[in-house]
Parts: C-alpha cells; structure tokens; sequence
C-alpha cells in the first residue's frame, strides 16, 4: 500500500488507473478489483476517491445533495479547472436550475412525441439490417452503429443535414473531455474549435426543423423561461448525450450476440424480449462507464471520511456486475431480471433521454431477430480506447440469413 495522502483519509490506497490502455481494453478484472479493494477507495494516481460496489454507486447517485453534478461529471473539478465548453444545463447543473432545464427537456421526449417516431425508426432499422444481410462482412461500428443514430435521432431532433459526421467527433470531446488530460483526451480535442462551431450553429433556433424535438426547447424561450442561448444550450445536450452511446450501444449488442449464440437463438424465437435484451446489453456492456461527482461537504461514505469539494468516481460498468447485487454477473442472460442496473444512472440525473434510446435499440434488436439467424465475427475485434465510453472502434461481423 502506497504513503498516506492527507486527501485519501482512511481509505485504501490502489495504484489502479481506470484511464490506461489496458483497463480499458479489458475493464472487468481491475472492476473486481476496484470492488474487493473496499467500498470506497483512493486512486492515488488521480488522487480521487472511486466506488466499484453497486451499493455505494448507487447511493451516491441517489444524493444529490451531497454529491453534486455542479463541479462537472469528469475528472477535473470546475470550481478549480475552467471547463473546455459552457457547462451543461443539465448534466453539469445542481437543482434549482437542474430542476427547471431538465423539466423543459423531459416535456419535448414526450411520450406522445416518441410514439410518434416509431414506424420511422423502424423502416430504418429494417432497411439497415436489409442492406447488411449477408454482407460478407461489415464493420457494426461505421456500417451500423454509428449510421443508425446518425440518421434516425438527427432526424428526430430535426438537425441540418449536411455534416452530421461531427456529432461522432464531438460525442468524443465530450466523453472523452470527462476523463484526465491524457493522450485519448488530447485527440478527441484535436479539432475543437471546428466541430464545437458546427455543433452551436446546428443548435441554433434558425436551423432546426420546424417539427423535431429540438425546435421544442425553443417553447421555453418562448415562454420566457430560457434565453435564447439557453435554449440552444439545452439543444447542445441531446447532441452531446444521443450519438455516441446509442451507437456503442449497438455495437456492443452485435458483439454480446455473437458471443452468446444461444441467447441469439433465444432472441430469435421470441423477438418480443428485444426490450428486456437492450437492458441486459446495458447491464453486461455498458456504453457509460465512469461518472464523477462533487462532495458538497464533508461526507462520511462507508465508514471513509471525504472532505469537501473532493471529486468520487463512480464506476457504473463496475456496479453493473458487483457478485453483491447480481447472480453470476459475467454471464450474458436476456432472461435475467435488470431492474436497477445503473446503466442510465439513476437519481434525479438518470438518463432523461432513455425512452429514446431503448425505441432506437428495440427495433435495432427487433430488425435483427426477424432477419438475421447467425451472428459472427469474422475478424479480430479493437476496442475502443476511450476515457469513459465502452465499445468498439472495429468490429467486423456477419449476418447470416
Ligand atoms: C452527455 C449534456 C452518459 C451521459 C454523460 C451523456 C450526456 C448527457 C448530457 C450531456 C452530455 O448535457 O451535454
């Protein structure tokens, strides 16, 4: 065991490093032992306090309060790092202000409003999955994954046409910005200036479709309850939040698929579970890894005293298999009970987007089952090396009729 830190109080000290290649590359094994380390410890590297086990993660998602959002969700703490972008208004937001901006968002994913996209996010998915049937190979990352959000949320939220392929650089940024100053940061920033430019100009009231979800924000500024740069803030964060992790999402599902044939077989024969199998691919494959929070006092946390205004990671990846919580977590099952799985976080920032992604992911599933009876991968996969998402940056698959 490392000194004693003055910051790390009577937690155990671990030299893990949650943002190094082969962490990355393999999380599972350093998730176990982040969790068998005790329930809170000390990253010395990052000198931050990390929780692994599914109780405290999720207790701590549940207290607001006193672990606040306000100081940013990544690493660098905002009231001593200036953050890259103008904070989010939701997800980098405490209440009251969470409270009223989360509101205005939640009002334009209505449940009406989602209801009425399903047919198309349909037809998309069937054609999609029609035009990949057979393919010798195709890489589920840049053939499917990305392509599916990119046209089908884009659509939905009503955003320009031309460039979209930014919204994969900036998902980056932004993801990968939650993590510490290293090299996969510093690539993901590589060119800020361009694709942040063209993200504010598509999130402009002017140049969104008169009937998207995002043009709905401007019913607030509308109603006087945001300014107009508000408004397009707010429009920033479907932007920032639906691309990059649906896409993952969906390539991190071919890759349990093809992993887990029976439970392929299980799909197929009763393709009404595709609801249920998104949450088990959140569970098992989490697209969202690792969230930070702020203490806003001085805290004790199973037994470990933390000061004030110290950063705490959360790992959610870690949580979603804790042996604590869940029965033989390393195992792939679309029958096993989710409930509670922490993959859109929980609490008063749990995913407010869900609804969507979990209509994009069932008729991705549904498309697939009623199409596909064979998914393999038919070259040698690369992960994705990624401050905070979990996913592929080549994934070579088949789809066999
Ligand atoms: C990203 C934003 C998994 C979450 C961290 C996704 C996310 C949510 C919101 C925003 C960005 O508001 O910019």
């Amino acid at each position: 065991m490392a000194e004693m830190d003055p910051v790390a109080g009577t937690a155990p000290v671990s030299d893990l490093d949650p943002f190094s290649d082969d962490y990355i590359r393999s999380p599972y094994p350093f998730h176990q032992q982040l969790r068998e380390a005790g329930p809170v410890v000390f990253l010395d590297k990052y000198k931050v306090h990390a929780v692994g086990r599914y109780a405290e993660v999720r207790g701590i998602l549940e207290d607001a309060a006193t672990f606040c959002s306000g100081a940013g969700v990544g690493l660098a703490n905002f009231h001593k790092d200036p953050p890259w972008r103008a904070p989010s208004m939701v997800l980098e937001t405490d209440p009251p202000d969470h409270t009223r901006n989360r509101a205005v968002i939640s009002r334009a994913v209505s449940p009406a409003a989602l209801r009425a996209l399903r047919a198309g996010f349909e037809a998309e998915a069937n054609r999609l999955v029609d035009s990949l049937l057979d393919r010798d190979s195709f890489d589920a990352v840049k053939d499917m994954g990305e392509p599916f959000p990119l046209r089908v949320f884009a659509d939905a939220i009503g955003l320009m046409e031309d460039s979209r392929q930014h919204l994969i650089a900036y998902g980056n940024m932004v993801f990968n910005g939650m993590g510490p100053r290293n090299k996969l940061y510093d690539n993901a920033m590589e060119n800020a200036e361009e694709v942040a430019g063209w993200v504010w100009n598509a999130c402009q009231r002017k140049n969104l479709s008169p009937d998207g979800l995002g043009i709905r924000i401007f019913d607030a500024v509308d109603a006087g309850i945001l300014t107009d740069e508000e408004g397009a803030r707010l429009v920033r964060s479907f932007l920032s939040a639906g691309v990059d992790t649906t896409a993952n999402a969906i390539a991190n599902a071919l890759y349990c698929f093809a992993s887990n044939p029976d439970q392929w077989q299980a799909l197929r024969a009763n393709p009404d579970l595709s609801r249920a199998a998104f949450e088990e691919i959140l569970r098992f494959e989490s697209p969202f890894q690792t969230f930070f929070r702020t203490t806003t006092r001085e805290v004790e946390l199973a037994g470990v005293t933390i000061g004030a205004d110290e950063k705490i990671m959360l790992s959610l990846g870690s949580a979603n298999r804790d042996p604590r919580q869940w029965s033989e977590p390393d195992r792939f099952d679309i029958s096993r009970s989710t409930a509670g799985h922490v993959g859109f976080g929980a609490g008063i920032h749990g995913c407010v987007g869900q609804m969507i992604a979990r209509l994009e992911l069932e008729v991705v599933l549904r498309a697939l089952a009623t199409r596909v009876a064979t998914i393999e991968i038919t070259g040698e996969p690369r992960h994705l090396l990624h401050n905070t998402l979990r996913g592929f940056e080549y994934l070579p698959v088949r789809l066999g009729s």
